[in-house]
């Protein structure tokens, strides 16, 4: 079960939300869809409040740009920000922020708003739902809990966006029950579900369709037991940010019949397994 951090209520998170009039967002670098989502969704609630709001986000690619509210990522210069309020979300500590760390320094009220276990409680307030789905299921939780505030369709599909990537596509049995209603509540907000859910979970890009083919090809099952053997060459993944674990991960799961995929790298220099259930 998840478990709440004792540090600060949700309240006092609240309030200090509304309390704040210029607010800086950051998630950790090297985004995935739950930075991008919680931090976007987050900005734009903060806008629809009459606030003035910027997220500073690394590049990230392109299939996260079915995520709303991109026009709220600032590009300038980070030193020209003064904001009053900084948060911090989905960073388990300070130096995962990359250069947005400066803000807990020169901010007067800094919040850490995660769900990782490890995460170190580095904000003025803390709110860490520590083993939590998501960082935006916790903003999801945040805002609708406001008072006199109602979710629109961006900052929903925003958030839903972030739920569904932490969650493996609500796989990982780190999605409760509460996360379920949590995206039932943002699909009845007219969400394009079905176009956030392929654009996250299904999109490839050329080189990765190249590269899961090779490890398609390699693939041997080991006779008498649950094993499925691949190899995949460096260069196969080059320009796709893939990993072999996750080209060689694809090619195993719902492989009947097979447990552990191993796949060997760089002429048996590298290897990894992993097991399914
Ligand atoms: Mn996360």
């Amino acid at each position: 079960m998840p478990s709440e951090n004792k540090n600060s209520n949700m309240e006092e998170i609240r309030a200090a939300l509304l309390r704040a009039q210029y607010v800086v967002i950051a998630p950790h670098t090297n985004p995935d869809g739950d930075a991008i989502g919680s931090a976007l969704g987050l900005a734009l609630a903060l806008k629809k409040l009459g606030k003035r709001a910027v997220a500073l986000l690394d590049p990230y690619a392109e299939k996260f740009d079915v995520i709303p509210g991109k026009e709220l990522i600032y590009a300038g210069d980070v030193s020209e920000l003064q904001p009053d309020t900084f948060v911090a979300l989905d960073a388990g500590s300070a130096d995962r922020l990359g250069s947005a760390q400066s803000f807990l320094e020169s901010t007067a009220v800094t919040l850490n708003i995660d769900h990782h276990i490890s995460n170190t409680g580095f904000g003025r307030l803390n709110y860490v739902r520590a083993g939590g789905s998501s960082t935006s299921e916790v903003v999801f939780d945040l805002l609708s809990g406001m008072d006199g505030f109602t979710l629109d369709t961006e900052i929903a599909a925003a958030l839903y966006a972030g739920i569904l990537t932490d969650t493996g596509g609500f796989r990982y049995n780190c999605a409760t029950a509460e996360t379920y209603i949590a995206a039932a509540k943002l699909v009845a907000l007219g969400i394009p579900f079905t176009k956030i859910y392929d654009s996250l979970m299904f999109s490839k890009t050329f080189a990765g369709v190249k590269a899961f083919g090779c490890a398609v090809a390699s693939a041997e099952k080991v006779d008498g037991i649950p094993v499925c053997l691949a190899h995949i060459l460096p260069e196969n993944l080059s320009d796709i940010g893939a990993t072999a674990a996750t080209v060689l991960g694809a090619v195993v799961v719902g492989l009947l019949g097979v447990k552990v995929a191993i796949s060997v790298v760089n002429m048996a220099i590298k290897m990894f397994s992993r097991m399914f259930s």
